[in-house]
């Protein structure tokens, strides 16, 4: 069971197995759908998390399955450490009518009311709006949870990331805003487009308590999930987290990746979280070697299960092309 009501990180054996073993399901299965989908099993669009996997699974362990999560279109792993099951995701991807979205949705779609996870959006900043609303709601009928919003830092040069901040300042919300500072926003490094850099200073002004965080250190971003989700639980109102965190991969696989030094990558790439997290805990003696082989065969096993999942899941039939597309008619009396 996951303990989500103390401020500091546990560290037993059991956390750390499971932090790792959550950041190397993202890892593993988004190396599968980079490979199919040069095998054009999935289509569309596909954004890899690739290196980022250290902040969904801090913030998420922080999180009661009750409380929703807000995401961009890199969602899969925020989606697969919030309980979504992979065959429903792998299907999703597939766009097979067994998908979390009934395979409409594809990689950037994910969504699950079910599991009160929220997007999956194509819109940059969209989700931020979103959030906010379902605070104000549980505000209005006074339940205290927190709701949790991700998005990248390409976002907050949007008007929806001001207004949703003021707003959810201005009426003292309970949200916890998470902005994955990847540095670059498609081919636009952030130093190149923004006088200020630090969102966390931007979000500050705005009366939100916020702080950046190592977004390659597991333990650091849950740390600081864990002060926030606790304040904007009490009814302090919303929180704000800046991770500095880096994608490995280029930005959708579309993109050449021609923006960026190859040797930057490569520098990224040795505060890689999963490896870092692991030879820590090696060394510190709370995992041992067989529990990295463990983790690695049981995810293997679950990928292989979820692509099979897929691959047998049937279409939508034709007839339903438009089904939920356009709304009926109204009676007009
Ligand atoms: C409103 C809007 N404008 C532009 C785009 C095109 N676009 C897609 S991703 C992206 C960059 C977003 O970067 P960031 O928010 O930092 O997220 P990251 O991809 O780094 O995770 C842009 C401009 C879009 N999808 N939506």
């Amino acid at each position: 069971m996951r303990n989500i009501a103390d401020d500091r990180v546990h560290l037993t054996r059991e956390h750390a197995f499971e932090l790792l073993r959550q950041m190397t399901r993202i890892r593993r299965f988004e190396e599968k759908c980079a490979e199919l989908y040069t095998q054009e099993k999935i289509r569309g669009f596909l954004h890899l998390y690739i290196g980022e996997e250290a902040n969904a699974v801090g913030v998420i362990s922080t999180l009661s399955e009750d409380e929703a999560i807000v995401a961009t279109y890199r969602e899969h792993g925020h989606a697969l450490v919030r309980g979504l099951p992979m065959n429903e995701v792998m299907a999703e991807m597939f766009g097979k009518a067994a998908g979390s979205s009934r395979g409409r949705g594809g990689s950037m779609h994910i969504f699950s009311a079910r599991h009160r996870f929220f997007g999956g959006n194509a819109i940059v900043a969209g989700g931020l709006p979103l959030a906010v609303g379902l605070a104000l709601a549980d505000k209005m009928v006074g339940i205290e949870r927190a709701t949790c919003c991700f998005f990248g830092e390409g976002a907050a040069a949007e008007g929806e990331f001001h207004e949703s901040l003021n707003l959810a300042a201005l009426w003292h919300l309970p949200v916890l805003f998470v902005c994955e500072n990847n540095l670059y926003a498609m081919g636009t490094a952030l130093a190149r487009s923004q006088s200020n850099p630090s969102i966390s200073e931007r979000a500050a002004v705005y009366g939100i308590e916020s702080e950046a965080v190592d977004g390659m250190n597991v333990v650091d971003v849950e740390a600081a999930a864990r002060r926030a989700v606790h304040a904007v639980r009490r009814g302090e109102g919303p929180r704000f987290i800046e991770a500095m965190t880096y994608r490995f991969r280029a930005h959708s696989m579309f993109d050449p990746d021609l923006y960026r030094e190859k040797a930057e990558i490569e520098e990224w790439k040795k505060r890689d979280p999963i490896m870092l997290f692991a030879d820590w805990a090696l060394s510190a003696g709370i995992l041992h070697q067989d529990d990295r082989q463990e983790i690695e065969a049981g995810v293997a096993q679950e990928i292989d299960a979820a692509v099979a999942f897929a691959e047998a899941a049937d279409w939508e039939p034709v007839e339903d092309l438009v089904k939920d597309v356009i709304s009926p008619p109204e009676t007009v009396p």
